[in-house]
């Protein structure tokens, strides 16, 4: 009978562990970023017909509006820019973004934010934030939408 010896190298088992520790400090990482920086991973929030978009629903009366002790906005991201062009609200409270597109795909970036949305037609995509510090934000795009792409900015105003 032959003997099968299992030896792992002094210098494999280094690596094992290099690896191992590598994984646990990254989870530890990414738990710890969503837990400061909060959860700005848009998601699906339905769906609207984007010929309408413009006219049926909340989407015609693109607003932010305070409900309770938070806001909540309504967004149109179109060809080439945002309504309502701009945005108003208090620091420290929590605000959620519904945004949708009655033509093409387009971005909607908060600068100086982790908020990052891609805006497809007839899809809405709800993100929520709370902006700890007073300032003015611009909102960009960044989806190549067409020419007047590079002028598709709008503003957000955060008052202390
Ligand atoms: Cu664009």
């Amino acid at each position: 009978m032959e003997q099968h010896e299992h030896i792992i190298e002094r210098y494999e088992r280094a690596w094992i562990f290099f690896g191992l520790a590598m994984i646990t400090v990254f989870i530890i990482l990414i738990g710890y970023m969503m837990l400061t920086m909060g959860n700005t991973n848009p998601v699906g929030a339905g769906r609207i017909d984007a010929t309408k978009v413009r006219t049926e629903g909340d989407f015609a009366n693109p607003r932010i509006e305070q409900v309770g002790n938070e806001y909540v906005a309504y967004v149109q991201a179109f060809s080439f820019g945002y309504l309502p062009m701009e945005m108003k609200l208090k620091a420290g409270k929590k605000v959620t973004f519904y945004i949708t597109s009655p033509d093409v795909h387009h971005g909607f970036q908060v600068e100086n934010t982790n908020i990052n949305v891609q805006v497809i037609p007839g899809e809405i995509a709800k993100v929520s934030y709370t902006f700890a510090k007073p300032g003015e934000y611009r909102i960009i795009c960044n989806e190549y939408c067409g020419i007047g792409h590079a002028n598709m900015i709008s503003k957000l105003i955060v008052e202390p």
